[in-house]
């Protein structure tokens, strides 16, 4: 029989110490030991930071008097106005890449599907904040209408316009396309969502940081990974000035 004493504890932990030290450089287990490290404060941060936990809703009272425009206040390419011209009626979004059936949605048929309409704080990394009201189709009906495959890990959301370096696009994962505030929105503190906000559609992704609330989205593409994509960083600021993809708040 063995004593577990406390000082046969400490032996016993140091040597494992040991044991675990010499093998990190010279063998598979090294690898094994960080990896679990990792899997464990992956599964920590999930605990603590639950990623489908819902943004903070406001009431109406609360809601800014001003709500300023950032980033493109309009594409202004040909295209563009030809479709702002006809108040977005021959405009389709596109949902295509790695689903089973490729969509093509007018505004018509995003007002058909289910909807949520909430009242959130918009926070930009330029630090300003502004609370309105946002209404669309849960992005989460449209990708079970397209069917996702297997394999998709991202959503790319493909947008209208173009700054210095290049096209607007941004991008989320399936938690966050998933999450119950994820949604398309076409309109803005009760009204037909503005040129300047992004119409005729912008995602809302309540859990994020303001760069990542695509607007003019134009085509949404499901994706395996995001290397082809852009510079291959998830979104136009995530390349040009090396803004974190996940921008969670
Ligand atoms: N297509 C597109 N989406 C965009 C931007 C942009 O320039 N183009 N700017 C982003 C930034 S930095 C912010 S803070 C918000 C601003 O949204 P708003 O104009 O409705 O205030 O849109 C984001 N989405
Ligand atoms: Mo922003």
């Amino acid at each position: 029989m063995t004593l577990i004493t406390r000082r046969n504890l400490i032996v016993a932990g140091a040597g494992g110490l040991l044991v675990g030290c010499d093998r990190v450089g010279s063998s598979e287990t090294g690898r094994d030991i960080l990896f679990k490290a990792e899997a464990v404060h992956r599964s920590l941060q999930r605990v603590i930071t639950n990623r489908n936990a819902l943004a903070r809703e406001f009431s109406p009272e609360d809601m800014s008097p001003r709500f300023r425009s950032n980033g493109t206040r309009n594409p202004g390419t040909p295209a563009y106005q030809a479709l702002a011209a006809n108040r977005f009626a021959d405009w389709r979004l596109r949902v295509d890449g790695l689903v089973t059936r490729p969509l093509s949605l007018s505004l018509a048929d995003l007002r058909s599907m289910p909807q949520r309409a909430q009242i959130t704080r918009h926070d930009c990394v330029e630090g300003w904040s502004a609370i309105g009201k946002w209404q669309g189709p849960k992005l989460s009906g449209i990708l079970d209408a397209a069917g996702l495959r297997d394999n998709a890990r991202y959503l790319v959301f493909h947008c209208a316009d173009s700054l210095r370096g290049g096209a607007y696009y941004e991008s989320i994962d399936l938690i966050d396309a998933f999450h119950p505030q994820t949604i398309l929105a076409w309109a803005m503190n009760d009204a037909i969502l503005p040129i300047a906000h992004g119409a005729p559609v912008r995602l809302r992704v309540e859990r994020q940081l303001g760069y990542k609330h695509a607007k003019y989205v134009m085509r949404i593409e499901a994706v395996a990974s995001l290397d082809g994509i852009g510079r291959g960083k998830g979104g136009y600021w995530e390349d040009v000035a090396d803004y974190e993809w996940y921008a969670g708040i």
